[in-house]
């Protein structure tokens, strides 16, 4: 081998690492799927935008707890939707254990609570006060709940402490969790005919604020440790004697090794946020338009070109 050879295959050698490093597997980028439409089609534009830089992407569909171990372990790659309200515990948690990574907040506020359609107002005029809404309990009352109030809680797995905070706080109400975020949706559709008063979980940003007017009951203000201390909230030996943070986050999270096996993925990660609007429309394609979650991020992508073109490489 002649002396040049040498050096060039010497050279390509050294860089070799680099080359790889910069590079992106092609093992899938594993991406969770949960029980709440806006999550689902931001996932599937952010794998249809990964997609389009080369990327390999597998969707699973998860539970929206375990999902922060299982990032953590390396098996779910990214988190698109981590809410304050209902994942920041298990989120912290994960944190603390190591292996996630915070890739920081979508430009969104968040909340998630208990909420009335406003015609509830006209049968409970105290509202949103919580002393108020457990005031008129027996307004809310159904066959299923006896003489006490019902709140339609969402799903078991968004652990929202319902029955808990009922407990702390004392009040004349029974918590039944809705079985899906489509049985909200739906009890909500039947109450608005008549005008029934009732209470139910709901969030924002949601296609909901679009559709039915209302507003969130407004509990004793989160206060940090209100889910870890009993000593915070006005129940002195109670955990959940707070409403949930009125302003939260959503962030989104990664698997520690994700920089390091996807670089361009991540370096789009980082970049990607989505404001309160854009996830209300994601929401919309799917609640009110009807669209499966892979046609709403395609035809999201579609008319939100500006908005997504700088976070490609
Ligand atoms: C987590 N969620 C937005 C359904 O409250």
């Amino acid at each position: 081998m002649k002396k040049t050879q040498t050096a060039i295959l010497a050279a390509m050698t050294a860089f070799a690492p680099m080359a790889v490093l910069a590079e992106d597997s092609n093992d899938p980028i594993v991406i969770p799927i949960h029980n709440w439409s806006s999550q689902i089609v931001m996932s599937n534009v952010v794998g249809q935008l990964l997609e389009q830089q080369g990327a390999y992407v597998e969707y699973v569909t998860t539970d929206s707890q375990a999902v922060y171990e299982s990032i953590r372990m390396g098996d779910v790659t990214l988190e698109m939707e981590v809410w304050e309200g209902a994942f920041g515990a298990s989120f912290r948690a994960a944190m603390e254990k190591g292996g996630i990574v915070d890739v920081g907040d979508h430009n969104a506020v968040t909340r998630e609570d208990w909420w009335y359609p406003m015609w509830t107002k006209e049968a409970c005029p105290g509202l949103p006060d919580w002393e108020a809404l457990n005031d008129c309990a027996e307004i809310f009352a159904t066959p299923e709940t006896g003489d006490k109030g019902r709140y339609l809680d969402g799903p078991v797995d968004w652990l929202k402490h319902g029955k808990e905070r009922v407990e702390a706080l004392g009040m004349d109400f029974t918590v039944i969790n809705a079985g899906s975020a489509a049985a909200l949706w739906a009890t909500i559709g039947a109450a608005e005919a008549d005008k029934t008063p009732i209470v139910v979980f709901n969030w924002t940003p949601n296609f909901a604020e679009a559709v039915w007017p209302g507003e969130f009951v407004e509990f004793p203000e989160w206060e940090d440790g209100c889910d870890t201390d009993p000593a915070v909230g006005p129940n002195p030996d109670a955990l959940y004697d707070c409403g949930n943070p009125a302003d939260g986050y959503l962030k989104k999270a990664a698997w520690e090794g994700m920089e390091e096996k996807w670089p361009a993925a991540y370096a789009t990660l980082e970049k990607v946020s989505f404001t309160n609007p854009q996830i209300a429309e994601m929401a919309k394609l799917v609640d009110i338009d009807e669209m499966e979650p892979q046609e709403a991020a395609a035809v999201w992508l579609e008319e939100n070109p500006d908005v997504w073109q700088g976070w490609i490489n």
